[in-house]
């Protein structure tokens, strides 16, 4: 992907574009790539001619890619890091390099204070403001972070390499990525090891890791390939608990809990719950917690929001599970902008053991996303009922709807009327005042169409903030009229926002929980989604996905 980009700033767009394709294909494989390569078989991926079957097996064999190098040489900066910015794709990076040497953020943020932006061919003034105002945001939103979905799964892969080391008698992660926070800065690991030196070096050597920042006898800092740091902590056994409690954070819930100690004549910190010297807690997290004469609390609810209060009053929430969600309420398929099949989208809900799932492809006024017009949906049914008797799992007729600009329903979708479940998104039309949107969307829910608003914020983590919205008042609009508020699972939307949920929650409003796929592999975004519904309080009992949705009769 890395190569597409540069080869895309470079302007060989085609080049580019063969790239992105084989890197989507290897990315969806369902085999083991090595595998492929052994037996041969390269040449069936999509998309992978001779030329890129040279570089994989080059690759395979050495470990390297020449071509790749010589580009890196080239752009030694990441250029992925200009494209999260919003307003920015290739074409722009490319002319801003071209024009202003511009590589990276620190090159970006010196031109922008230079005002040499706006003398680059095709820029302007106020190209240049904008710009100034994306990066700002950025910078204070997602620089030096990484998706809650691209933590997880690194420190996942560091934590059973170093599992099945045999050096390690215990190794968790603690931090932002255990409490499912939607970036993360930086990852936190706890050990109880042995052999501190060989653990050390073990960690050092890792194919994650890119150098050591410091290194000292009880803990180490090291610089990820991925771009963020990682802290390792050797830690006692008999303060382990105490060690996850404390690194597990967050900031304010641990200030909580340590005046909640203090307030009983105790002593918290990284080693243990003390009275006077003697330690009366600390191997264990739910020791510590059951000696503050607390309930359990999962690292999910560690936010300084009530959680404290609620454990001491056996008051915390039952909260959902992903075992417990029956169904996906938001994909799509090739009809519209999906990249699988019908019948592909359908048959992985089925293997997913999922009881029912909706394809909400795009109405006709999303025209980029090539929406379908009420002829088209007609068809559609067609298929989802056969698909639906050949695997055996209910597929409902769903649409993404677009929100026109004056709160009705595309026309398209009143025009077919036989959909059972319809995600209402707001994609065009966004106006600057919050007054304006309120009113908007508020009309759109009283107007008696949606089942559920689709990312109701339009945020994108660190490209676009979110909408400007009163939400207390959709909250109650939501709940008068028994329409749901979306969480959509795709990483870099993770919207509703969990703070924002936990307020619709107290407002009484239900929730419908969304991969928002558009292929068969983006469907296990609705772990992600089941994890902001947690953060924010929610049980089984506010989750649409947790029952049946049927056929409209
Ligand atoms: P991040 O890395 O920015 O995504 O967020 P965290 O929560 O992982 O923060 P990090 O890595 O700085 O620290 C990990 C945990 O350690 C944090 O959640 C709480 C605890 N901690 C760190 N520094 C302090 C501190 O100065 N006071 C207290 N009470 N706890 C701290
Ligand atoms: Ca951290
Ligand atoms: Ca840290
Ligand atoms: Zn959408």
């Amino acid at each position: 992907m890395d190569l597409a980009d540069m080869e895309e700033v470079e302007g060989n767009r085609w080049q580019s574009l063969a790239y992105r394709r084989v890197a989507t294909a290897l990315a969806d494989l369902s085999e083991d790539i090595e595998e492929v390569w052994r037996e041969g078989r390269l040449r069936e991926i999509e998309g992978v001619g001779e030329a890129i079957e040279k570089k994989i097996d080059e690759y395979l064999r050495t470990g390297r890619m020449r071509k790749y190098e010589e580009m890196r040489k080239k752009y030694p900066e990441d250029f992925r890091t200009l494209r999260a910015i919003q307003g920015l794709g290739p074409r722009k990076i490319h002319a801003l390099y071209t024009g202003a040497g511009i590589r990276d953020l620190e090159t970006l943020k010196k031109a922008i204070e230079e005002h040499r932006v706006a003398l680059v061919p095709g820029f302007g003034q106020k190209s240049e403001e904008k710009l100034a105002k994306a990066l700002q945001y950025y910078m204070s939103t997602s620089a030096g972070r990484l998706l809650l979905a691209q933590a997880h799964a690194l420190a996942t892969e560091i934590l059973e390499a170093m599992r099945s080391s045999g050096l390690f008698e215990r190794i968790e992660v603690a931090g932002s990525v255990r409490r499912r926070k939607e970036t993360v800065g930086d990852l936190d690991f706890l050990c109880i090891s042995a052999d501190v030196p060989g653990a050390t070096r073990f960690f050092s050597s890792l194919p994650q890791v890119s150098g050591v920042v410091n290194s000292g006898e009880r803990k180490g800092t090291w610089m990820l390939r991925a771009g963020i740091t990682c802290d390792l902590r050797f830690i006692d056994r008999g303060s382990f608990g105490a060690a996850l409690q404390y690194f597990t954070g967050s900031k304010s819930h641990n200030i909580a809990l340590r005046n909640l100690a203090i307030s009983k004549g105790l002593k918290l910190n990284e080693y243990g719950l003390f009275r006077g010297d003697e330690p009366i807690a600390g191997s264990d997290e739910e020791g510590i917690y059951r000696a503050l004469g607390l309930e359990y609390i999962v690292p999910e609810l560690r936010e300084g929001t009530g959680e404290i209060e609620a454990a001491q009053s056996h008051s915390l929430p039952m909260l959902v599970e992903g075992n417990g969600i029956l169904g996906d309420l938001h994909l799509h398929s090739d009809w519209s902008d999906g990249r699988d099949s019908l019948e592909a989208m359908v048959s992985a809900a089925a293997s997913m053991g999922y009881r029912y799932v909706c394809v909400t492809d795009h109405s006709a006024s999303l025209r980029v996303a090539r929406g379908l017009d009420a002829a088209r949906f007609r068809d559609r049914r067609v298929q989802l009922d056969m698909l639906s008797e050949k695997y055996g799992i209910t597929v409902l007729d769903g649409v993404e709807a677009e929100i026109m600009p004056d709160g009705s329903m595309d026309p398209e979708v009143r025009g077919y009327r036989d959909f059972d479940f319809v995600v209402a998104s707001m994609h065009q039309w966004v106006s600057d005042d919050a007054s304006e949107n309120t009113a908007r969307l508020i009309r759109a829910i009283d107007g008696g169409w949606p089942s559920t608003i689709g990312h109701p914020t339009g945020r994108l983590i660190g490209t676009r903030e979110q909408f400007r919205m009163e939400w207390g008042e959709v909250f109650r609009a939501c709940r008068d009229k028994g329409v749901a508020l979306e969480i959509n699972g795709t990483p870099h939307r993770s919207d509703l926002p969990w703070d924002l949920v936990l307020q619709a929650r107290k407002a009484g409003v239900r929730f419908s929980l969304g991969s928002d796929a558009h292929s068969t592999s983006e469907m296990r975004n609705m772990t992600y989604a089941v994890w902001i519904a947690r953060r924010g309080w929610l049980t089984p009992s506010h989750v649409l996905n947790t029952s049946m949705v049927g056929r409209r009769q």
